[in-house]
């Protein structure tokens, strides 16, 4: 086979794949939803593009009973928490987030009782369990306003250093504790990085996602989460973006902007969890009925306390 026609065959069959799912979706009466960090395909068919929040309440507000939740472990749990009478499908288990796995309970517990009294305050990217032993959670659109209504003098923040160090520098009147936790994917762009895209493209606004290190966000434009960014980046006079996050956002930010040019702050803005998921997981699980997601129901409670704590501080 030459290579025109192995390509047409390859997209016969993508094309195929596609229409199964979207078949399966159907007659299962299944919700999609997809991470701002998922594979383009991924989010073209997905009923809902966001950040893991927006996803977790789509879900919940949805009838339907069965959520296919493209996306990472934790996302999946969040959205569980918060409709625990449905079923929440995570295709690939594995997909989980190296950020997320950096604490659990236990860790948590140990480093509480050396704080004693002081309040916990979760980045969303946190198991269910950590949630549960934590006073609130964030997440990087309302980290600043989570800790501003918790109105606490010092408190332990965790995983995250970077979005803690981006918290702290805000609020300079509280003390703020890291949990010395990271993104693999943001945490490893350098300012030689930086450097490089700006001499590449010197007429760039450079929006941040504060997941990127201290020396990366201060210098940035704009910082703000993966929805902060793409809605930045929309409103802006401006035509030209690096952009610092994980390079799934360029879908969204080019489709809502077609007029303007994105251009990722370094290469290896790639989480390689979030591109697990693929067409043939998400079709072997509508067939399958897997992963089925589980959160013990004290762990859920814990969770939902938390995560309910931060919505009041939203609405
Ligand atoms: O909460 C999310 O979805 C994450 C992990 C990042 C973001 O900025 O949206
Ligand atoms: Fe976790 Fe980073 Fe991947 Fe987000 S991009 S899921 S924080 S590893």
């Amino acid at each position: 086979m030459d290579a025109v026609n192995a390509r047409a065959s390859w997209e016969e069959h993508a094309r195929q794949l596609r229409e199964e799912v979207l078949r399966l979706k159907a007659e299962r009466g299944a919700v999609l939803v997809a991470h701002n960090y998922q594979r383009d395909e991924i989010q073209e068919i997905a009923d809902l593009v966001g950040d893991s929040l927006a996803l977790a309440r789509f879900c919940a507000a949805s009838p339907s009973r069965l959520i296919v939740f493209c996306g990472v472990h934790f996302m999946a749990e969040s959205a569980k928490v918060m409709s625990p009478e449905k079923t929440v499908l995570l295709p690939e288990i594995d997909a989980g987030c190296p950020m997320a796995d950096m604490v659990d309970e236990v860790a948590l517990r140990a480093w509480k009782a050396e704080h004693p009294g002081v309040a916990v305050v979760a980045y969303i990217n946190s198991s269910a369990a950590v949630k549960a032993e934590s006073d609130v959670i964030c997440t990087s659109s309302n980290a600043l306003a989570v800790v501003r209504a918790l109105g606490a003098p010092e408190i332990l923040f965790l995983p995250d250093c970077n979005l803690g160090a981006y918290v702290a520098r805000q609020m300079p009147e509280i003390k703020v504790h890291l949990w010395p936790g990271f993104c693999i994917t943001h945490h490893r762009v350098r300012p030689e990085d930086l450097a490089a895209a700006r001499k590449a493209h010197p007429d760039a606004l450079l929006l941040a996602h504060p997941e990127t290190q201290p020396d990366i966000w201060e210098q940035a434009d704009f910082v703000g989460s993966t929805k902060q960014i793409i809605d930045y980046a929309a409103k802006s006079p401006a035509k030209k973006f690096l952009i610092g996050t994980e390079m799934g956002v360029m879908w969204k930010l080019r489709k809502d902007s077609p007029d303007k040019t994105f251009y990722l702050l370094a290469p290896g803005m790639v989480c390689p969890n979030m591109k697990k998921i693929t067409m043939r997981s998400v079709r072997d699980a509508l067939a399958e009925t897997k992963y089925d997601i589980q959160v013990p129901a004290d762990v859920a409670a814990g969770a939902r306390r938390a995560l309910e704590r931060m919505l009041a501080v939203q609405a």
